[in-house]
């Protein structure tokens, strides 16, 4: 464009010269722009759609169209008094309900909440959807797990959304499935179901889901019926939960062991001596990270009480209690639709050999640091809060 620029002034050529060098320019600039993106359709298909108003606006200004009339309603001459009202201060618009940054909208037109309902490209939107889900779950994935994934969607009725978080990269593949199609797919190379739900099951998003399944790959669901465990949750009125383990498979904590003797359970069977009398984790209270359930409103918090940089989530379910209350009879364990967990290891080895450490053990090292941090980072948030309000942190009931 400079060197164009300075010929142009150099040889002084006539305004039509110019016009037309200048159009040229233009139009390969506008070529070289299409062909650098020829992969995002969808960057073309806004082209026509973001210059429609201009034509239009210009279109109708020489027809004296209802749209520029609207546009300058406030303004016209007709009901002088009220669109003087109107004018004078009020029609700054100021909601301080709105959602914070959005105050300057008026309410009506604020959409605050979505979904991760697909829909079609043309029609009309009220007619998109056949069924609006009221269940979603998420499973973090690897291809490898693919055939264990199969087996979990299919316990799941046509009333879930299912949403995949991709740690590997390794989406399109997955279209071998036929209910791969109306799956979420998103792909973040190596990142944990922690990393993922932060970012992408914001409360706003996810709100009309009644509850949120947020599943690790490698769990067994050969006795699980997902609506099946809808009914109980509702049942046992329980915000936070997760299916029984299955107690023969891996180490399990006594609280998440499924028991063959009942739907439903709030508290182990036998609490160890040290935690006889408590209603706290790991006693009761309590759910594992690898697959718990929450209630829409449960999520609310619990999104909030996940740090943004601790991405494995260790220690999260022992704070999960924070988020209900009373957390012993909100949070439990469905004994009646149970898995087994399979100990896959996935991302767990996908760490980088250090100092001579296997990739794996970095990988545990930073889960109990994470931990360690997440643990301080709470007790300190209790004491600034306490102390913030006048009460001695020490002798707060801090649960
Ligand atoms: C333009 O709009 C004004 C006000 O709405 C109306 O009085 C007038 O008749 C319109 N003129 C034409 C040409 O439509
Ligand atoms: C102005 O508009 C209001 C409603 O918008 C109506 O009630 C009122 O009668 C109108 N006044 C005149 C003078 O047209
Ligand atoms: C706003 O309205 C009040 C009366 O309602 C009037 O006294 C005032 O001058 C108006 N201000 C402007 C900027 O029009
Ligand atoms: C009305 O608007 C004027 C000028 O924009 C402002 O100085 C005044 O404080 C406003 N009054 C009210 C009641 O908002
Ligand atoms: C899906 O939800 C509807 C409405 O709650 C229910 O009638 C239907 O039985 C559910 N589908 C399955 C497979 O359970
Ligand atoms: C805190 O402890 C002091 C003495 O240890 C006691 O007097 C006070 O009532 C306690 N406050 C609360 C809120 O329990
Ligand atoms: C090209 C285009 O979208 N034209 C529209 C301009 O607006 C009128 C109504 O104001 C529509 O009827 C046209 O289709």
């Amino acid at each position: 464009m400079g060197i164009v620029g300075r010929s142009a002034i150099v040889t002084k050529p006539n305004e039509s010269v110019r016009l037309i060098v200048t159009t040229f320019i233009g139009v390969v600039f506008g070529f070289l722009i299409g062909a650098s993106f020829p992969t995002l359709p969808l960057a073309k298909l806004n082209v026509p759609s973001s210059l429609l108003p201009s034509i239009n606006l210009s279109y109708n200004e020489d027809k004296n169209s209802t749209f520029l009339n609207a546009l300058s309603a406030p303004k016209g001459n007709r009901n002088t008094s009220t669109e003087a009202k109107k004018l004078n201060n009020t029609s700054k618009i100021w909601v301080p309900s709105n959602p914070r940054g959005a105050e300057i909208l008026p309410p009506a037109i604020v959409a605050a909440e979505s979904d991760f309902y697909l829909r079609r490209l043309w029609g009309v939107p009220s007619e998109d959807l056949t069924i609006k889900q009221k269940y979603l779950v998420t499973f973090t994935v690897g291809y490898d797990q693919r055939h264990n994934i199969d087996a979990a969607v299919k316990k799941f009725s046509e009333n879930f959304t299912i949403l995949l978080f991709h740690y590997d990269g390794r989406t399109t593949e997955w279209n071998e499935f036929e209910w791969s199609k109306r799956a979420i797919h998103v792909s973040a190379l190596k990142q944990t179901k922690w990393w993922y739900a932060k970012r992408f099951l914001y409360p706003d998003i996810v709100a009309p889901y009644d509850y949120i399944f947020i599943w690790d790959e490698d769990l067994g669901v050969e006795h699980f019926n997902a609506e099946e465990y809808i009914k109980l949750v509702r049942k046992h009125a329980l915000e936070i939960s997760q299916p029984g383990l299955e107690p023969d498979w891996g180490l399990t904590w006594q609280m998440t062991k499924r028991r063959g003797d009942r739907e439903a359970h709030k508290e182990p069977e036998e609490k160890p001596s040290w935690c006889a009398d408590s209603n706290s984790p790991p006693c009761a209270a309590f759910v594992e990270i690898m697959a718990p359930v929450f209630s829409r409103d449960a999520w609310r918090c619990v999104w909030h009480l996940i740090q943004n940089d601790l991405v494995h989530g260790w220690g999260l379910d022992f704070a999960l209690q924070k988020c209900v209350e009373p957390a012993h009879e909100k949070i439990g364990v469905i004994d009646a639709q149970w898995i087994v967990h399979q100990t896959v290891p996935s991302l767990g080895n996908q760490g980088e050999a250090e100092n001579g450490k296997a990739p794996w053990q970095g990988v545990r090292e930073r889960c109990r640091r994470e931990w360690k941090m997440f643990q301080n980072r709470v007790a300190n948030a209790e004491k600034a809060y306490y102390t913030s309000m006048g009460i001695d942190p020490l002798n707060s009931t801090a649960r």
